[in-house]
């Protein structure tokens, strides 16, 4: 197997995060790219030219985060990260992927020149972050998919969105995610 990824993307950290949790990171390729710079490569194998991507043993390109997640479940490597309840773990996968892409909705509208950003638009993703954030949860002890995508959306807000204060918000997470952070799979792929 191989992975397109870039240090940053939380997306990508999503991945590489299941990765570490299914002892199947040291028998994965790791490929950084930087998907903004439109590289050939990237493009000839993965046309939706976003990261990340994998590709299978057998030859399969998988793009989406959480569809790649589910399709390394699959796999006889470790214990399941979605398990036999898969629907209320999807649905906290979700939520999590809300807080990721308001998020990361944020980071890129920063990148745009200064004149052409819109404040509505950033405090509107600000204003579902915190609405998201009320109705996330985390369980205790399992690290499973749903906490995975939980932990990769708290650790990014940290990375590029310090001004949402996600902690006042929710104290009750922020124990949780200091306990979360000392994981090795969280460790090896913080960005910073
Ligand atoms: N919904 C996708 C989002 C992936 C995504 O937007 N990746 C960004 C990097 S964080 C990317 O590669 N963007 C390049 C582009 O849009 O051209 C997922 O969950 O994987």
């Amino acid at each position: 197997m191989k992975i397109y990824y870039n240090v940053t993307s939380p997306y990508t950290r999503k991945v590489r995060i299941v990765l570490h949790e299914k002892g199947l990171f040291d028998v994965t390729e790791q490929i950084l790219v930087d998907p903004w710079a439109d590289p050939a490569a990237l493009h000839a194998t993965v046309p939706v030219g976003r990261v990340p991507a994998l590709v299978t043993d057998d030859g399969l390109v998988l793009s989406e985060s959480t569809t790649i997640c589910d399709y390394l479940d699959t796999l006889p490597s470790g214990a399941s990260l979605i398990g036999k309840d898969r629907w209320p773990v999807m649905a906290r996968v979700a939520v999590a992927q809300g807080i990721i892409d308001a998020s990361f909705a944020i980071a890129i509208e920063a990148r745009r020149p200064e004149a052409l950003r819109s404040t509505d638009a950033v405090a509107r993703h600000k204003r579902a972050i915190l609405r998201i954030l009320a109705s996330a949860e985390a369980t205790d002890g399992r690290f499973d998919l749903g906490d995975i995508s939980l932990a990769t959306a708290l650790g990014y807000l940290d990375l590029r969105v310090q001004d949402v204060d996600w902690r006042k918000a929710r104290a009750d997470i922020a124990g949780w995610y200091a306990t979360v952070s000392q994981r090795p799979s969280m460790i090896a792929t913080n960005p910073t």
